[in-house]
Parts: structure tokens; sequence; C-alpha cells
């Protein structure tokens, strides 16, 4: 057999195997959601015919023509009965752009479709597009808001790194075809990780926002925005609201940002966010929850203290070590939800709760204390009640 062929056999079977691949569940867990074996999408799942000529007289040797390097931080949904996320699907020249990947059940068997996502562009070409969330929006649409990075046009003679990031806009009723509109304007310099609310607010449209003064630094932006646009084509938040600030020694010392669009629940709305902290080894990256009050979006009524989801394991390894990342779930109709996460910017990984663990999670875990003797404090209350309740230590 030659080369060519005795390549492509290995190829195609190892992939079918990879998408043919169970997920379980990881027991016992945390109680609050499952973990499982195995992510979900890397960059292996990529399918072979996006990765190689597959014309054995112009590429004989069956050598890979498209490197993909990671697929991860995924927009989430469930349309017409099938769980799909659109990934960040990242080459090995660096550049992001977006792919839908479909599974029968959440969990496991996510495949590509066939094309990526063919993205419009504005008059300003993008450097760079990611971090994809999805809004199933009260006007009809679906709205697809994800960060598009540009050269800074005042960068220095010879500085190559510094970018504008700003949050564009494109929507879809099908997932295939999408129609671009103007990126989004506010009074930041910068903006990524923002989120379109689901509902109107007094007839305008709602974001979730992360104002911040430069690339990485969120600086004086505070924390996760909230502000008004009275249309979507060509939208204008005039004022930013903080809504959820970043905080001295939290989780989200540095910087956080709105994950998906929040869960509409009888208690309020469901929100996921991710939080920053800087360390001897680098930005850490985690998840945590809080809940927002449902006449009034801007008030944080409910906020567990510390992180929801952090690294574990070999998520902790990546390209960008340290990091869990999420911008999509999905609410099944059994009060399931599904939580797609990244880990280290290179995998895509999913968690399964329920509207009601996570309802329990963000109302009844205490609060951030902001300092060690409330913890102390917290800890000391739980272990006095468990020992009158079980009336004796545990012995070990
Ligand atoms: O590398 C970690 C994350 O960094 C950025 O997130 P943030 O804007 O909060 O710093 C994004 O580039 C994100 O894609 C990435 O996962």
């Amino acid at each position: 057999m030659s080369v060519f062929k005795t390549r492509l056999k290995q190829i195609q079977e190892e992939h079918i195997a990879l998408i043919d691949r169970k997920n379980q569940p990881i027991w016992p867990g945390n109680g609050i959601y499952d973990r499982y074996t195995h992510p979900v999408l890397t960059a292996a799942h990529a399918p072979v015919f996006w990765q190689y000529d597959l014309n054995p007289d112009t590429n004989p040797f069956l050598m890979k023509r498209f490197e993909i390097n990671a697929t991860f931080n995924a927009g989430a949904i469930r349309h017409e009965g099938k769980y799909l996320v659109v990934a960040r699907v990242e080459g090995s020249d660096r550049k992001s752009f977006f792919a839908v990947a479909q599974s029968p059940n959440g969990i496991d068997h996510f495949k590509f479709w066939d094309h990526p996502v063919i993205m419009p562009e504005t008059d300003m070409p993008d450097g760079n597009i990611y971090d994809m969330r999805l809004t199933k929006h009260e006007d009809g649409f679906i709205y697809g808001l994800f960060c598009t990075e540009r050269k800074n046009p005042d960068a220095k003679p010879g500085d190559e790194s510094s970018a504008i990031a700003q949050c564009a806009i494109a929507r879809t009723t099908d997932l295939k075809t999408w129609v671009r509109l103007a990126d989004l304007v506010t009074p930041s310099a910068q903006q990524r990780n923002v989120v379109l609310h689901p509902e109107f607010v007094d007839g305008k449209y709602a974001f979730y926002t992360r104002p911040q003064d430069g690339f990485i630094e969120a600086g004086r932006g505070g924390g996760i925005g909230f502000g008004y646009s009275e249309t979507i084509d060509n939208a204008i938040i005039e004022k930013e609201f903080i809504l959820d600030q970043k905080h001295y020694h939290t989780v989200y010392e540095v910087k956080n940002g709105q994950g998906p669009a929040p869960i509409k629940t009888e208690k309020g709305w469901l929100h996921l966010a991710h939080g920053v902290r800087n360390t001897a080894a680098g930005l850490r990256y985690v998840l945590y929850m809080f809940m927002t009050d449902l006449h009034d979006l801007t008030k944080v009524i409910y906020k567990p203290g510390g992180y929801f989801i952090a690294p574990q394991g070999e998520e902790r390894i990546g390209d960008v070590s340290n990091v869990i990342f999420s911008n999509g779930w999905i609410l099944d109709d059994d009060g399931t939800v599904f939580i797609y996460y990244a880990s280290s910017d290179t995998r895509l990984h999913v968690a399964t709760s329920s509207l009601e663990k996570l309802l329990d999670y963000v109302i009844n875990t205490p609060a951030d204390g902001f300092g060690s003797a409330h913890s102390v404090a917290v800890l000391t209350n739980l272990i006095n009640k468990n020992l009158i309740y079980t009336g004796q230590s545990i012995k070990i």
C-alpha cells in the first residue's frame, strides 16, 4: 500500500474512533455539577478534509496542509433538536474563526459541520475573531456577539502586538447564514466579553459589557458592565453601569467578564462569568456564578464566594495554561444544564448540572466575606452545625 493510502486509513480510523468515543460522568464530583472523562471538542475533532489535501497527486505524503491548533471557547444553543456549539477554532497561524459542531445528546459525538462559518466583515476588516456568545432574542433572531480584534492604528513603530478589541455583532436564524451588523459603540476604549440580554428592557436592547482600558488590562474598567441601546443596527451604548465589580483578593481581582447570556429563572437571572487573578505563575482564570434581580438587571442578589469551576488535572495545561473560560451553556426542557467550558485555551469540555442544583448553589453557598476571619467563621459555623446534627465528629 502507498504511504498515502496507509496514512489515510490510519488517520480516518483514528478520527472515527474519536467522534464515536462515549463520554462518562466522573463521580462523585462536588454535587453541584458533573465533569466528564473526555473533552467534547479538541483540535483532533476537526474533519480530516479540513486538514489534508486528499488528492494523492498533489499530496503524495498526505501531509497536513492546514493545521488546526485548538478548539475552545464556544457559544452554545439547542436548535432543531440538536445541541450545537459555535467553537473558536484556531489554526496554527493563530487566526481564530467560528465553526459549528453538533451532538445528539450534548455530551459526546460532537461533529463539525462541513464548512466553518463564513462571517461577513464590516468595512474595517477583522484581524482575529473569537468567543461568540449566542443569544436567542425575543426579536426573533439568534445573535452572535464576538470579539473583533484589529491592530492598534496608534501603535508605535516596531510595536506589532498592540491591538484594539471591540464587540462585533452578527445575526442568523439557522447558524449557517450570518448577517453582520455594525460593531457596538460604547464609551470604553476597548470591549471584550460583550453579551446580549435575551429580552428587551423598556423596549431597548440590553448588553453585558466589559469595559477595559487596554487590550489585556481591564484597568479602570471596573468589572462586568451593563448598558442599553435603542437599536441593534448601529448599536450605541451611551452609558455603562458596573453591575459586578472586580474586588481585591478574590478570584476576580484583576478582571472579570460575563460568560454566556444569563438564564431566566423564577428566582432571578442566573449568570456564569469568568474571574481572573494574578499569581507568580501568571493569570489564573476560573468561573464563578451570580444572580441578578428579575426586574432590576443591574442588582446582584446572590453571589457565592470563590470559584464555580477551576482548572483541574490536564485542564491546567495548554496554550495559555491555568485558564477555564466559558461562553456557552444550554438549558434543556427537563432542567438539565450543559455548561461548555474550555481549558487553557486549548480544548472544550462539558459539565452537566440542573437548574434546581444551580439555584441551590447560587442561593445557599456563602458569599465572599473579603477576609480570612470571615472564612473561618463560616467554616466554624458549618462544623458546629454538623457536629450538633451528627452528634459527634467522625473519627478516622
Ligand atoms: O487567555 C484567556 C482568555 O483571555 C481573554 O479573556 P479576557 O478578555 O477576560 O482577558 C480572551 O482572549 C479569551 O478568549 C481567553 O480565553
